[in-house]
């Protein structure tokens, strides 16, 4: 390509830049990160008690009409949904309340048909973190102080939820929801069924059914959930790339665009968290992996593009939502660096239109047709977060300002939050998602309370907490956590009689690990893990499902499935870098059709044909040069 043609997307990506810099700071001071936490403590109660007064016990609220309505089965989803929210607040009347009047009326033998997905991460995460909490015995009804002889203050401890007479009600609502869901594992792949499978409907239960394990001393939520991931490994590129939906039943991708937002993004999060919960390196090896190829093959610094997921050709320029969890992400594997370039971009697409549009073309750097709304999602507000208690830069609590702003100057409604249907124009909708309560005003309230000195369970707690990617609390105690004492209790699947060595190794592994994460928070340098590091210590992990559709080496996800594509959509396996080069060459941007149905597949997941973005050009095929990162 001649550089003339180079000209237009090098000032579109100039005026990016230019756009992002003129972001100034104002500066937040500890009082009003006081205050910022105060108002969003209100919010958090003008929504949780509209839904409250209009809508319980229906699923979620529609806060403009004041009404309720079921959109996940019916099971007073956003209490639930909420519940860790209330407790992270300090809310002891309302977690008691809201806790035992689900023990007591929830039920699950009724028929519906659910997303195995949606339920797990919103109602199987808010039961098992709301149970962690109100059995907490590590975690105080109230503070108190310990004091040794002489009347030295030997410790405080944080107030907790605990909840005296809780008898596990919610922890066997867990075990009864998972098990229901469990024949949705039963397909050749291992992948669960749903009636579109995306990459993140499938890989995004590992958290959940894993807790659920060593909770009831059961390996078999583990082992499906292990299974699926490994079972959608194994199908990756040979440039180590997943596509976005695929058949578990041919275990052929039917969508192979492959990104870190829509239909991927927690596929990623899950495999970093699984490993930093449960401390199985597989998980961590095979984040490595796939991080590795989303930085050399998606990332179009500071963007992440979607791309054909065999030959890296380029099929959406385009900035989804979703993608925004991303950052945060980086914070957990230490790569702070490009997290807060991203996080600049990604935040310069706020501050034009006071949110983020679900979709935002890069080409044209207009809001994408067809994705023009904003339905309160927390995942900008996630990543700020995570990066102002990695570095504590105050830009970050200013872009939190700007965003509570936003909230409550377009969002606020009767009767709670609304959904932005058009970001250009600020129209009001009238649905109230239940992670707008589990996640958007948590990672707020935490922003701020961490600016003013941080008073709660999270930071103070006695353990530290992981997020699901519902952001509910999930505690690494040392009964989850650590691989050795799994074993002691998952008895029969401690097989391996070389158990001591592969222990030592997973231990020493996941130590260097949580060095790693704690340094990232630090220091801005860190850097992931090496990959050499961990191949050293691999072990082949201790659970190993049965999958009867798969090969030994694909079951344990060191394989994977040839694809059936055209010779002329694959990568040599022998050249991949002939192909990607650093991401500066030239990429095909082709019209191939997405073959994947549209119907009833996870919400978040859906593909949508009015989302689709437009090519940059009406041709079949054309090639548009994206300038190298040196040039720009
Ligand atoms: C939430 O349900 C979860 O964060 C999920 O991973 C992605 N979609 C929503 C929030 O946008």
């Amino acid at each position: 390509m001649g550089s003339a043609n180079k000209t237009p997307l090098l000032i579109l990506l100039l005026f990016s830049d230019l756009f992002i810099c003129q972001i100034l700071s104002e500066g937040v001071t500890k009082e009003e990160a006081k205050h910022l936490r105060d108002e969003v403590r209100k919010m958090f109660y003008h929504a949780f008690g509209g839904y409250m007064k209009h809508a319980f016990p229906h699923d979620e609220l529609k806060p403009l009409s004041c009404e309720g309505e079921d959109t996940l089965g019916g099971y007073a989803l956003t209490l639930i949904d909420s519940l860790d929210t209330l407790a992270l607040l300090g809310d002891r009347e309302s977690f008691s309340a809201s806790v035992e009047w689900i023990g007591k009326n929830l039920r699950f033998d009724i028929n519906k048909t659910v997303s195995v997905f949606e339920t797990t991460i919103r109602i199987l995460g808010g039961l098992l973190s709301a149970h962690l909490i109100a059995s907490d015995y590590n975690t105080m009804e109230k503070p108190f102080l310990l004091y040794a002889s002489y009347h030295i203050l030997i410790l405080s401890q944080v107030a907790g939820m605990r909840i005296p007479s809780y008898e596990d009600e919610l922890l066997h609502l867990a075990e009864d929801l998972a098990r229901r869901m469990l024949p949705a594992f039963d397909t050749p792949t291992g992948i669960p069924f749903g009636s579109i499978t995306s990459t993140a409907g499938g890989g995004t239960l590992t958290l959940e059914f894993g807790m659920l394990s060593r909770l009831t001393n059961d390996p078999i939520f583990e082992e499906v959930t292990k299974n699926a991931v490994l079972g959608l490994w194994a199908r990756r590129s040979r440039i180590n790339l997943v596509g976005a939906h695929i058949d578990v039943f041919s275990g052929e991708w039917t969508q192979k665009d492959a990104g870190i937002g829509t239909s991927i993004d927690s596929f990623y999060e899950y495999l970093l968290k699984a490993y930093i919960l449960f401390g199985d390196e597989e998980y961590l090896f095979i984040f490595q992996e796939a991080y590795r190829a989303a930085m050399l093959y998606l990332h179009n610094d500071p963007w992440y593009v979607e791309v054909n997921m065999n030959s890296a050709t380029l099929v959406w320029p385009l900035f989804n939502s979703l993608q925004a969890f991303w950052p945060g992400l980086q914070v957990l594997a230490g790569d702070i660096e490009p997290a807060i370039k991203t996080h600049a971009a990604f935040f310069s697409v706020w501050k034009r239109y006071g949110f983020t549009p679900e979709g935002f073309n890069l080409a044209t750097f207009k809001v994408q047709q067809g994705q023009k709304s904003y339905p309160l999602r927390p995942e900008l507000i996630e990543s700020t977060y995570w990066l102002y208690k990695a570095t504590r830069n105050p830009r970050f609590l200013d872009a939190g300002r700007d965003m509570l702003a936003s909230l409550q100057y377009a969002a606020r409604c009767t009767c709670g939050y609304c959904h932005i249907s058009d970001v250009e124009f600020h129209q009001q909708e009238d649905h109230m998602e239940s992670f707008f309560l589990a996640e958007t005003v948590k990672y707020l309230w935490l922003l701020f309370d961490l600016a003013a000195g941080p008073d709660n369970l999270v930071e103070n707690g006695p353990y530290p907490y992981i997020f699901s990617t519902e952001g509910h609390l999930l505690p690494a105690t040392p009964q989850v956590s650590l691989v050795s004492e799994h074993c002691s209790y998952l008895g029969a699947y401690c097989r391996s009689s070389n158990l001591r060595q592969e222990t030592f190794f997973s231990e020493a592994a996941r130590d260097s690990a949580a060095t790693n994460i704690s340094e990232s928070l630090t220091n801005t340098d860190a850097k992931i893990l090496s990959l050499s590091d961990s191949r050293k210590s691999r072990s082949s992990g201790l659970i190993k499902g049965y999958c009867p559709g798969l090969t030994p080496a694909q079951r344990y996800g060191i394989s994977y499935v040839a694809s059936d594509d055209s010779p002329g959509e694959e990568l040599s396996s022998t050249e991949p870098d002939t192909v990607v080069q650093n991401a500066s060459t030239a990429l095909v941007v082709s019209n191939q059709s997405s073959d994947s149905p549209a119907s009833d597949a996870d919400d978040d997941h859906k593909p949508r044909e009015d989302q689709r973005a437009p090519q940059l050009d009406d041709e079949t095929s054309q090639i548009v040069n994206v300038t190298s990162k040196e040039e720009v």
